[in-house]
């Protein structure tokens, strides 16, 4: 039986699908709508850009603590892994562990297609080792389309889900999904995992709140996402970026405010919203290492190691099973 090294499953969710969560998402008395829809071509860029601003801590620190501890990282998990990573984005942080963790093979899985493709490209040529089998797929709806080709000495299943990700999910979702995780890896398997730490509110309310405005411009993408691939008439200039660190429920809150009352027209439906009405666009929880590990062992794990930077501003978790 041969093997490729390189595989491409396309799952990419339907244009419907989409509508159906916007729409619903926006009738509803709180009007809301999915972070991952942040992720499109120039939101994916917009991301990108903004992990490069002064304010926005996360990325590099993760970055740096995986540089860092790749080595003791690595030994921890054990080589000829299955390593799976769910909304892998541009694979930039894996590249930091590849090298010294050796999976058996590499599954990157992300809801944009494009990115996903540019980014399985460059991790072929780079790592020309490594057996990659990429999917578009949109993760939350599931892990179970994750199936390994084919490739001799696999030892156990590794999920990789760094940059904070997880604080997306409401802590009951998050619980859900770290047992979806459980799941999926099994016995013996683990999960590597980023997390964003509680920290001083002024701290967390810069980092989304850039000098530059990216975080405003990626926030207000959505209404241009929306206007151009569901052909809704969104004016963004209508709208205003508003995020904040909310205490009590330790979570950094993006809204987009609307600017006086306004309507808008969606797929035959008329939207309506009055002055200062807001659209809850994501959360981005925070957590203290002792409350994540507390919610990584309700879900089936047993508590492992974990790794931070000097700052204590990110942690990276590894809990086995
Ligand atoms: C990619 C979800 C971790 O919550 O910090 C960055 C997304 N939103 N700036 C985060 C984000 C606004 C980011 N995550």
């Amino acid at each position: 039986m041969t093997v490729r090294r390189i595989r491409f499953t396309d799952r990419e969710p339907a244009q419907a699908d989409i509508l159906e969560e916007v729409l619903s998402g926006l009738l509803s008395p709180k009007k809301r709508l999915p972070p991952k829809l942040f992720y499109d071509k120039r939101g994916s860029e917009l991301f990108e850009a903004i992990c490069e601003t002064p304010e926005y801590y996360p990325t590099r620190t993760e970055i740096g603590i995986l540089r860092d501890y790749a080595a003791e990282i690595a030994e921890t998990i054990g080589r000829n892994c299955i390593l799976v990573e769910p909304g892998s984005g541009n694979s930039q942080k894996v590249q930091l562990l590849l090298e010294t963790l050796r999976p058996a093979v590499y599954m990157p899985m992300d809801i944009s297609k494009d990115h996903l493709k540019t980014s399985v490209q460059a991790l072929g040529a780079t790592f020309p080792w490594l057996h990659v089998h990429a999917m578009c797929v949109d993760y939350s709806a599931g892990l179970e389309p994750v199936e390994p080709p084919p490739v001799s000495g696999a030892s156990k299943k590794v999920v990789f889900f760094p940059g904070s990700t997880i604080g997306n999910f409401e802590p009951g979702d998050a619980l859900a999904f770290l047992r979806r995780v459980a799941s999926l890896v099994g016995p013996g398997g683990g999960l590597l995992i980023g997390v964003d730490l509680k920290k001083d509110p002024t701290v967390l309310h810069q980092a989304y709140n850039d000098a530059q405005g990216l975080t405003r411009e990626f926030n207000l993408n959505m209404l241009h996402r929306i206007n151009a691939e569901l052909d809704a008439d969104f004016d963004p200039g209508r709208f205003y970026h508003y995020a904040f660190y909310n205490p009590r429920e330790s979570r950094i809150e993006m809204h987009l405010i609307s600017r006086g009352a306004q309507e808008i027209h969606l797929a035959g439906a008329v939207l309506r919203f009055a002055d200062g009405e807001s659209v809850h666009t994501e959360n981005s929880y925070k957590y203290t290492v002792e409350e994540f590990r507390k919610l990584a062992r309700t879900a089936g794990f047993r508590v492992g190691s974990h790794w931070l930077d000097d700052g204590k501003l990110f942690s990276i978790h590894y809990f086995d099973l």
